[in-house]
């Protein structure tokens, strides 16, 4: 039976790849879209047995680490100073709204408790606590959204075959069974959907290391949307999304940009979100310091937001549970700037004039943010807007400043730039 267009429980959407199919997406999910596009930035938490290595998370396939030898490793994983409670502080006081943290990664070990094979963070190390149920309670109590990043590449399972790219020299035989291994993944994401209570979503990784085998993504989507009609499904396969998808995700670069060199042109109709490293890696690496400064990281915040794209900023902690402070502190500097100028951010899509150099704009209702970013001087020309500006402020000070519209587009005279101020916010009611 079509469902009728008036009934408010479907809304029909045209997915890009399946071009003339129709995807009926219940009201749930595009509700679950909007809290999910309304909240704008996010806390990516890359954390396992790697991070004992400090070298972030691809050290296995990198070395060539044998099974044997990686899962003594793994025998040894004993983060005793783990606390949910810290974590989940972290990112609620840096702003963010949601956490996406690594439930298993390419090494394939488990970080939750999992009756589908004993190769988890319960049963296989002297931890033997689920820090996902510990991070889900925590995230309930704080108001905090969860997610879980889940591999379908695995460097150690034996039935992911035939092999992809990766994981050629870890050991295991030339033997294996793909639909077991399917089966696998379904096991678990059945746990992750059944033993947490609500999860924001799953965002997928490692597609790309075999693009054309049968992942059986139907299948699979089909179950998470039965198990969770709210969760979101985030795949970062560096494709256009295929149906049963729900955000469209690229890594350190804004969507239609390629800077690193697997993001895909075809943007979709899907919310975006943009996912980057607060220094050079995701897994905790002891040698890298490149950190973003406080300023770089509101500009990726604002400029993402100005393209109406979410931000998923990462940590990775290290291997005993805590959090470099120099990960620390910066959350801290940026939820001390969302706190002053969140309202130009959460709760806002982008536009009405598209990103420019100087800056981006972003709006809500009768609301526009003009984001200066990168402009010296006091007079800034922008772009014509379709509604008539009836007042501009500054966000920060409330002060009223001076601006002309005209068919030829807006002028607006800011107050002198301050190096101390990452981003000049002017406040346009518009009618
Ligand atoms: O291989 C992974 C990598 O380890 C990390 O998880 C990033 C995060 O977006 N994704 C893959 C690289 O594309």
């Amino acid at each position: 039976m079509i469902p009728s267009i008036k009934s408010a429980a479907f809304i029909v959407t045209l997915s890009v790849a399946s071009l003339g199919a129709q995807e009926v997406v219940p009201a749930e999910r595009l509700a679950a879209r909007a809290w999910y596009q309304d909240a704008r930035l996010g806390m990516f938490i890359h954390w396992g047995v790697y991070s004992q290595l400090a070298r972030g998370e691809w050290l296995m396939q990198q070395q060539d680490i044998p099974i044997p030898t990686y899962e003594w490793l793994a025998s040894s994983f004993n983060p005793i100073r783990f606390d949910a409670k810290t974590w989940v502080a972290a990112a609620k006081g840096a702003g963010m709204k949601y956490i996406t943290i690594t439930s298993r990664h390419h090494d394939g070990f488990s970080m939750f408790g999992t009756k589908a094979t004993r190769y988890n963070i319960v049963d296989f190390t002297p931890f033997h606590r689920d820090p996902l149920k510990e991070l889900a309670e925590e995230c309930n109590r704080q108001g905090i959204k969860l997610f879980f990043y889940y591999s379908q590449l695995d460097w150690h399972h034996p039935d992911y075959f035939p092999r992809g790219g990766t994981g050629l020299k870890t050991g295991r035989p030339d033997t294996g069974n793909w639909s077991s291994y399917i089966a696998f993944m379904n096991a678990q994401l059945t746990e992750l959907l059944t033993n947490y209570g609500p999860i924001g979503g799953i965002w997928f990784d490692g597609m790309w290391d075999k693009p054309n085998a049968d992942w059986d993504l139907a299948t699979t989507y089909a179950l998470i949307h039965r198990l969770q009609p709210s969760a979101l499904i985030i795949p970062n396969h560096h494709k256009a999304p295929l149906p049963g998808e729900d955000v469209q995700t690229f890594e350190q670069d804004l969507p239609g940009a390629n800077t690193a060199g697997f993001n895909t042109k075809e943007i979709g109709t899907l919310p975006t979100e943009t996912s980057l490293t607060m220094n050079n890696s995701w897994g905790f690496n002891i040698t890298d310091s490149r950190w973003k400064s406080v300023p770089d990281l509101v500009h990726y915040v604002v400029r993402a937001a100005g393209a109406n794209t979410n931000l998923l900023l990462n940590i990775g902690p290290r291997p005993d549970g805590t959090i470099q402070p120099e990960a620390l502190s910066r959350l801290s500097e940026l939820g001390a700037w969302m706190s002053k100028y969140g309202t130009s951010v959460y709760g806002t899509r982008g536009g009405p004039v598209s990103p420019r150099d100087w800056g981006v704009t972003t709006q809500r209702n009768d609301s526009v943010f003009v984001h200066v970013l990168q402009w010296r001087d006091t007079m800034l020309g922008m772009a014509p807007l379709a509604k008539k500006v009836l007042r501009a402020t500054m966000l920060d000070t409330g002060r009223e400043i001076p601006f002309a519209q005209s068919a030829a587009g807006l002028s607006l005279t800011l107050p002198q730039a301050s190096s101390q101020e990452p981003d000049r916010v002017v406040v346009l009611v518009v009618h």
